[in-house]
Formats: structure tokens, C-alpha cells, sequence
């Protein structure tokens, strides 16, 4: 498939997203969420690849949503938008493998909710973060309420929405929003570096371990505990529980093999 504002590419394991429309500061609009979402079923199905990065270019990992495309819009319009983006981030956030976003320059507004979606961030140092919707006269339609708040905590999350102003990469490393933070020109390296030791874990572990965090967010402390649990006793029917503990006895790198 040819694409218009991703650069894809697959290799070793490894799939790459690339934002790819610098002219707007990689602005989302509706095909590229299209995009998005066709990239990321191809990548759930292929059992070649083991990790997905997303990423953008030096300047932006994506500035938003596309302004100049909502800015006459109707109710209709807003509802549509949402209803993509909402189908595209789930798609993203459920995709049973690990994924990280990759962030350099403005991360912001329907990017930051597009990043959040992942389970890993790494920013460059010349990152900078915010939800500024509400200096547009809206609000963050993309989730950002609920997975920043969920991700950051109430308070921290209410002050980053009411304001609306941008946090520069060491202080969201603070906030918790990037796992790490490394000069720009190590990041892709980094990440690579990350996705590769991602690739050497047993891949039904990682997928459980995805599943019981991510569900467990939306269940009270007992009943996650209760599907960890379960998920926990079912790794016991997989050849990389054996192989992972008669590595460890026979004092050997384990080989996992995703049975
Ligand atoms: N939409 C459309 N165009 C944009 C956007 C955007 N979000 N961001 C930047 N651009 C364009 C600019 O208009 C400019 O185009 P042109 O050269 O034709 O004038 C080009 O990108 C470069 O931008 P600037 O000249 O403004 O670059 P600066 O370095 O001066 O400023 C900023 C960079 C600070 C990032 C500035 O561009 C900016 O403030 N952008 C808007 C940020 C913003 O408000 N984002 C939130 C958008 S709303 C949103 O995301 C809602 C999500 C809703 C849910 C998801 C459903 C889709």
C-alpha cells in the first residue's frame, strides 16, 4: 500500500511508523489516522514483527490535530474526527505487542494523545509536550483527559489541560509522561536499543504483561489483582515458562520462542 503521510518500513522485528507530513509540523488530519490505523492492523496480523515504533521527524513528533480542518467545522465534523481518532488510538493501545513513540520537537494535542496510546516514551531533549486545546476554545477530544490524568495523576493532569501550556522534555520526564529522556541525536538509536531488548522477552509474557497493566486500569484494585492472577497461572502453559526457569537453574541465557 502506498502511503501519503507515513513512511513504514519493517525489518528485523521491527516496525516503523513515521509521521510524515513536516510541512504543518506533521498536523493529523483524517487520512492520516487512516493511515495510522491501516499500519497498525497490518502490524497486529504479522507475526514478523515483534515491536512497533512511532515516531515523527526532528521537528515534530505531531503538533495536533489539523487545525485549518477543524476550524469551520459542525458538531457533525467534531464527532466524525473523534470517532476515528478514538477507533485508531484503541486499535493502537490494544495491538498486543509492546509499541513506543518515539518523540522529538512538539508533541502536542492530538500527537500527546496519539503518544499515549503506547506503552513506552522516550523523548528527545528538544521535546516539548502539551494538551493546548483549551487556548482553541475546545477541549482534548482524543482521550487526553482520561489517559493523561490516568498516566500523571489528576492534579498534574488538570493543570497541563486548564493551562494549556507546553512542558519542556526534562520536566515531563518529571511528570511521567516519557519513561526516559536522551539528546536528540541518540534517540532513534535509543529506541532501537529499547525495542531490541523488548524483542529477546518471550513475546506471550509481554502480551499478558500488556493486557493485565492496560485492563487493570479500568477495574477496581481487587478484580485486576484477580485477572493478573489468571494471566499469571496461564504462562504456565507456555514452553517459554519452561524455558525461562530451566535457563535460569541451568544458569544459561534463555531462548524464547513465542510457545
Ligand atoms: N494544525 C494545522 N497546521 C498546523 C498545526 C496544526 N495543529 N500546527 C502547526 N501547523 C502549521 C502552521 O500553520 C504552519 O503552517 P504555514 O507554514 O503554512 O503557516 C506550519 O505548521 C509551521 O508552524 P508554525 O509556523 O506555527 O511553527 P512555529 O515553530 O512558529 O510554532 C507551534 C510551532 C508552537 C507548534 C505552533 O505551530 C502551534 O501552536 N501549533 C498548534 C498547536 C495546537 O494548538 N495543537 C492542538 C491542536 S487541537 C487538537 O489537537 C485537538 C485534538 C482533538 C482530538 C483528536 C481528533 C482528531
Amino acid at each position: 500500500m502506498d502511503y501519503q503521510y507515513i513512511l513504514f518500513t519493517k525489518e528485523e522485528g521491527l516496525a516503523r511508523l513515521q509521521i510524515n507530513r513536516p510541512q504543518k509540523l506533521n498536523a493529523l488530519n483524517m487520512d492520516v489516522y487512516r493511515e495510522i490505523e491501516a499500519v497498525v492492523a497490518i502490524c497486529e496480523a504479522a507475526p514478523d514483527v515483534k515491536v512497533l515504533l512511532i515516531t515523527g521527524d526532528n521537528k515534530a513528533f505531531a503538533a495536533g490535530a489539523d487545525i485549518d480542518l477543524m476550524a469551520d467545522g459542525d458538531i457533525v465534523m467534531a464527532q466524525e474526527l473523534t470517532d476515528l481518532s478514538r477507533r485508531v488510538q484503541e486499535r493502537l493501545a490494544d495491538i498486543p505487542k509492546p509499541t513506543i513513540a518515539v518523540l522529538a520537537g512538539y508533541c502536542l494535542g492530538g500527537g500527546l494523545e496519539l503518544a499515549l496510546c503506547c506503552d513506552l516514551r522516550i523523548g528527545a531533549e528538544n521535546a516539548v509536550f502539551g494538551l493546548p486545546e483549551i487556548n482553541l476554545g475546545i477541549i482534548p477530544g482524543g482521550g487526553g483527559t482520561q489517559r493523561l490524568a490516568r498516566l500523571i495523576g489528576v492534579a498534574r493532569a488538570t493543570e497541563m489541560i486548564f493551562l494549556g501550556e507546553m512542558v519542556k522534555a526534562e520536566e515531563a520526564l518529571h511528570l511521567g509522561i516519557v519513561n526516559r529522556v536522551v539528546p536528540l541525536e541518540r534517540l532513534e538509536e535509543e529506541a532501537r536499543e529499547l525495542a531490541r531488548k523488548l524483542m529477546a522477552k518471550p513475546p506471550i509474557a509481554l502480551r499478558s504483561a500488556k493486557t493485565a497493566i492496560r485492563n487493570g486500569l479500568s477495574m477496581g484494585l481487587k478484580e485486576g489483582i484477580r485477572a493478573e492472577q489468571d494471566a499469571f497461572a496461564l504462562l504456565f502453559g507456555t514452553k517459554d515458562q519452561k524455558e525461562g526457569m530451566a535457563a535460569f537453574i541451568e544458569k544459561r541465557k534463555p531462548k524464547f520462542i513465542g510457545r
